[in-house]
């Protein structure tokens, strides 16, 4: 709904930040121009993570801030100076969040738990400087590497809150009443429909115990086809353990409080089965008016089987305790709230962890990169099977056939970390 404030369902744009370029540069003393290569590593790109934060209510601030990039990495500096890191950029969300990727729909994470935080996207590596590819060979390297480059994604933000109750019925029964003398929440009131536009949280104290109740707006008939406010609103009780069901018993309004029942029953299965299968408690409200008597034997008789009832005057605050009570208990059977699964291994990698560049040097073509930094850790250069190790990966993951499109020829130098041949087809 475009006009109200509540906002539950947002897309932004994220982007970690571009490491550094690493430095080519030489020391210079007076009369000495190049004494040796002393550029240092460009910083790491800034990270961007996505944190729940309790003290967050909705969405409604990611309406008019959609871009949230990490600092991108900076230069490194001559003298060996490493480039300054990006800032990380924390996104935080209300408890309850769920993130897909845009692209795939994906569940990236479910923001379930304040303080929670996700990384999303990695910030990118800084460059190396020209003095990190000094080896026993080559004393002056004469270029440095560049920072890796990030990607901007764009994600899907949606709040579906997280409680153990969901309050549900017709708009003006008393749900937000009820919702107000259980606990410390003080949603709005008011005699007309559709006081609550979004949903209300509430923490309810039972003795040592504690569950949280969300107040939703009233719903309609055809709610599950969009009418009303309350179609918006039914995913967030989605994954609510139980639903409390209000019922204006003493039919001011003129409508049928049997038939109030029935039709929101309809809504929730036409909406999901899920929905229609939670367990019910039903309040029947405003018990304190004359006439609501005869209303309440009367559904009683209907439903006094297959459901459990209740009868209170929230705004009197009669029935209240035991209706907590009975609550808490069903309560006690039900398994706790779900986390929607999601991929918790999730993040937007860069380019595969071994990746490689090559450079020029001085007619030499040099190659650099994690592959290479892997490679130097594991090969041992004198030993017969390493160095065959070496050849088999270094044609696996395309390094020779990237060498000959950048026109490597039959004799031409190649320096791999502390290896150095001649290229021979
Ligand atoms: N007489 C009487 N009036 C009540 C009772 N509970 C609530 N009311 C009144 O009913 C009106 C609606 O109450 P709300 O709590 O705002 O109702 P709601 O179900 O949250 O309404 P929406 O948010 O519009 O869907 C208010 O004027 C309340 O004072 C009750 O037990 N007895
Ligand atoms: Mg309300």
């Amino acid at each position: 709904m475009a006009d109200r404030n509540f906002t539950d369902k947002v897309k932004i744009t994220i982007k970690s930040g571009d490491g550094g370029d690493g430095m080519n540069s030489f020391k210079a003393y007076k009369g000495k121009p190049a004494c040796g290569p002393d550029g240092g590593d460009g910083g790491d790109g800034g990270s961007v993570y996505i944190q729940a934060d309790a003290s967050v209510n909705d969405l409604l601030s990611f309406r008019y801030v959609s871009k949230y990039f990490a600092g991108n990495g900076e230069r490194g500096g001559t003298n060996k100076c490493y480039g300054k890191s990006g800032s990380d950029c924390y996104i935080k969300v209300p408890v309850g969040t769920i993130v897909k990727d845009a692209e795939t729909d994906t569940v990236i994470a479910d923001m379930f738990s304040d303080g929670e935080v996700k990384l999303i996207a990695e910030g990118g590596r800084g460059g190396k400087g020209n003095v990190r590819f000094t080896t026993a060979r080559r004393h002056a390297p004469n270029f440095a590497q560049k920072g890796e480059k990030t990607q901007p994604h764009v994600l899907i933000l949606e709040l579906k809150v997280i409680a153990d109750v969901g309050i549900i019925g017709f708009p003006n029964v008393g749900k937000s009443t009820s919702l107000s003398k259980i606990s410390a929440a003080k949603p709005k009131i008011a005699d007309y429909h559709f006081t609550t536009l979004s949903p209300n949280l509430g923490v309810v104290r039972y003795y040592d115990n504690s569950f949280v109740c969300a107040d939703i707006p009233g719903l309609i008939e055809g709610a599950a086809d969009g009418a009303g406010l309350g179609h918006d609103f039914l995913r967030h009780i989605e994954r609510t353990r139980m639903l409390l069901h209000v019922v204006d018993i003493s039919g001011v309004e003129g409508r049928d409080p049997i038939d109030d029942f029935i039709k929101i029953n309809e809504e929730l299965k036409r909406y999901s089965e899920k929905l229609a299968s939670l367990p019910q408690i039903v309040a029947l409200n405003k018990c304190d008016i004359v006439g609501a008597e005869k209303n309440i034997t009367a559904f009683k008789r209907k439903f006094g089987k297959k459901f459990n009832i209740y009868c209170i005057s929230a705004v009197k605050g009669e029935g209240l305790e035991e209706l907590v009570k009975a609550l808490f208990e069903k309560l006690s059977t039900l398994p706790p709230v779900q986390r929607v699964p999601s991929d918790e291994n999730f993040t937007y990698r860069k380019s595969g962890n071994l990746g490689f560049e090559i450079y020029m040097d001085d007619g030499v073509y040099v190659v650099v990169g994690s592959l290479v930094d892997m490679l130097c850790r594991n090969v041992v250069l004198s030993d017969p099977d390493s160095m065959a190790y070496f050849q088999k990966i270094i044609r696996d993951k395309g390094v020779i056939s990237a060498l000959l499109d950048m026109g490597m020829k039959e004799g031409d130098t190649v320096s791999i970390g502390d290896v150095e041949f001649e290229y021979i087809p």
